[in-house]
């Protein structure tokens, strides 16, 4: 168990430097988590069970289920019960070696609740060692107020949520579900265009269900990432290329979903594309809280290398961040985040699944 405590290995009034004993052991860089949506309200086990009895997630979500079962759960809830809920979550992945995640917005849908989610993860960052990287999805999707006038949302989000998200410094990247049960390519455009106005960083859920042409439109507005992409075509990676945007892969979710397409990993690998993997945390297509299981995910349901798997959470995770100058590899100048793991090689961390051997994990030089 990871302690509270933490304590800085600096040298002792006796000039004794405290040592950690590393003999047999692996240090790497802490484990980046950079797509989660954890902090929600309610829970959808009810829906599992539907799924197990045929109906398919976007069905669900057709009748009103899904993303908005969340959105009533999550706009009932108090700040303390959502930061009670969410703390779990999180602690959990800190003691899995995880030194950096971060956490979307969006399941409030309406500025209150937006707010009192952002307000959530800001005391998450305050509170838990991790680094947390706040993003708002005010765009996942549409609320059923709206229903009849998804473009009056979309400028809800864009003249009144931005601006105020802005105002209190609570977000640094503005992502957008562009999907055909979310946001289509022009209102997806509009959110862009007012979040890299107020100096936003982009990123989107591109492709997940269907090819909607949302990578391309991401990279002509300087995405870090684009994430999911089970459906993106050789042009969008071609896109991709071009404008050196990270892919973000989220086996959890295809595993959840029971996709049977996957996301194109020998074209990003041809393009040289950097590939992040990250757990996409969430109550609907990804309730996968085990990391280490997500890494064995990216292998066998992804084709990829242990090797790629573990750079896709550390350095890649970084870039999908934009933090790649700071955090995601173990450099002189970097950020002292490290986990020391009790195993015999890296390929371990995907190979054993449902082991955790973390001996010490620090963060920022303190170890936790
Ligand atoms: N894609 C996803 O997989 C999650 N959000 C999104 O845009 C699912 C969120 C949920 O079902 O609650
Ligand atoms: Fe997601």
């Amino acid at each position: 168990m990871l302690s509270t405590n933490p304590t800085r290995l600096n040298p002792t009034k006796s000039n004794q430097i405290s040592t950690i004993d590393c003999k047999n052991k692996w240090i790497l860089p802490g484990f980046i988590d950079c797509h989660t949506h954890l902090v929600w309200g309610g829970s959808r086990s009810n829906e599992f069970e539907m799924r197990l009895n045929g109906a398919t997630y976007e069905e669900i979500s057709k009748k009103g289920g899904g993303i908005f079962s969340t959105v009533q759960a999550t706009r009932n809830a108090s700040e303390d019960e959502l930061y009670v809920s969410a703390s779990k979550r999180i602690a959990f992945l800190l003691s899995q070696g995880v030194t950096t995640v971060e956490i979307k917005s969006g399941y409030g849908l309406d500025l209150k609740t937006e707010l009192k989610m952002l307000s959530v993860i800001d005391r998450l960052n305050q509170t838990f060692p991790i680094t947390v990287h706040p993003t708002f999805l005010g765009a996942h999707a549409l609320p059923p107020e709206f229903k009849s006038c998804p473009d009056k949302y979309i400028d809800l989000v864009v003249n009144t949520m931005l601006p105020q998200i802005k105002n209190q410094g609570i977000a640094t990247a503005v992502d957008v579900f562009c999907e055909n049960i979310g946001f289509n390519l022009k209102q997806t455009e509009k959110v862009f265009k007012a979040a890299k106005n107020l100096g936003f960083n982009v990123k989107l859920h591109a492709e997940q269900l269907s090819d909607s042409n949302g990578t391309a439109l991401a990279t002509k507005y300087g995405a870090l990432s684009c994430d999911h992409l089970e459906y993106l075509s050789e042009a969008g990676v071609e896109q991709m290329a071009k404008h050196d945007v990270t892919a973000v892969l989220l086996p959890g979710a295809f595993y959840f979903l029971k996709e049977t397409k996957k996301p194109p990993v020998a074209l990003f690998r041809n393009h040289r594309i950097p590939m992040a993997i990250s757990t996409d945390l969430n109550p609907g297509s990804s309730p996968i809280h085990s990391l280490n299981l997500i890494l064995n995910m990216a292998c066998l349901l992804f084709d990829m290398t242990c090797e790629e798997v573990i750079l896709g959470v550390t350095i890649n995770g970084a870039k999908a961040l934009g933090i790649e100058d700071s955090k995601g590899s173990i450099e002189v100048g970097k950020d002292a985040d490290l986990a020391l793991w009790d195993i015999d090689a890296p390929s371990d961390l995907c190979y054993l699944t449902g082991l955790t051997p973390v001996k010490t994990v620090m963060i920022n030089g303190l170890i936790q």
